[in-house]
């Protein structure tokens, strides 16, 4: 056994007078250790990586990273003077594409539909889509931002939330009116939730502010298709799509981050753009 260890470790002590072939055979094989080591320390990583608790997809250590970066990032610079740049109605796409069913099953039952507003506990009110209607209307044709790589023009049309906001007098802290320019009276997020709790979303408040931030009943200027999110859905040019929930059931407002379907599966909360 000695011999054996001795034999090993002459590999590393350099030969007197080493011919050529021998320097060759000692790097060789010094380079071939170094290489077993370096294999040996990333498996033990990577073992060590995915036996970390698991949040559903993303695991624990890269949900840290992902956590410092939405610190830095996630609405730190946002700036609600900042408009996505808006296309003419002829730029907007001829096939509107259809993404994401979740939460808009067919057991939905449009006639009994209002959209429930949770103020305050035990303070809720049910808006129709007629009250809704006669909010002004905003219209915006912009490029819609899919995380998962795709994007298209498309039309929208409905009424901004900062105006529904201040017409109801909802997400306030306290009995002030709502103020939307500045935020200061009002909760820090507001969550959005399909009819069946299938499918929820939690935005920041500055964004939801945004004047292109819309509770949206229309696209293409006709009634939203079934598919598209009927009748009532969020369209925010401030985030990736995800975050422009379809089927709106229930709106509430908080001062935690409010549940959010893809966060819960990994991605980031914000997903600013
Ligand atoms: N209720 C609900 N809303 C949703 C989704 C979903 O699965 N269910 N998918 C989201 C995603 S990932 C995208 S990209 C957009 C797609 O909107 P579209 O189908 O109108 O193109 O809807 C978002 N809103
Ligand atoms: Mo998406």
């Amino acid at each position: 056994m000695k011999k054996i260890f001795n034999k090993f470790f002459l590999i590393f002590k350099k030969p007197v007078n080493p011919d050529i072939d021998q320097l060759i055979k000692r790097r060789t094989i010094i380079s071939f250790l170094y290489f077993s080591f370096a294999i040996v320390i990333a498996f033990l990583s990577w073992s060590w990586l995915i036996h970390q608790p698991e949040s559903k997809a993303a695991l624990k250590p890269l949900r840290e990273a992902m956590k410092v970066n939405e610190k830095l990032f996630g609405g730190l610079f946002y700036d609600n003077n900042h408009l996505a740049p808006l296309f003419d109605k002829s730029k907007r796409a001829k096939e509107i594409r259809v993404n994401g069913d979740i939460g808009m099953g067919d057991d939905f039952d449009e006639d009994s539909w209002s959209l429930k507003v949770v103020r305050a506990p035990g303070d809720t009110l049910f808006i129709s889509l007629d009250d809704i209607k006669k909010l002004p209307k905003t219209e915006i044709v912009f490029d819609f931002k899919c995380v998962e790589g795709w994007d298209q023009v498309s039309h929208w049309g409905g009424v901004k939330f900062s105006d529904f906001i201040e017409k109801y007098n909802l997400g306030t802290t306290d009995k002030l009116k709502a103020d939307t320019k500045n935020f200061s009276n009002l909760y820090l997020y507001t969550g959005l939730v399909t009819p069946d709790e299938e499918y929820y979303v939690g935005m920041d408040m500055p964004s939801m502010m945004h004047p292109q931030t819309l509770l949206c009943y229309e696209m293409n200027g006709e009634e939203l298709d079934w598919e598209q999110g009927y009748p009532l859905r969020l369209i925010t040019t401030v985030k990736y799509g995800v975050k422009s929930i379809k089927r709106i059931g229930t709106i509430f407002f908080s001062n935690d981050p409010p549940p959010d379907y893809w966060y819960e599966n990994g991605y980031d909360y914000y997903l600013g753009l």
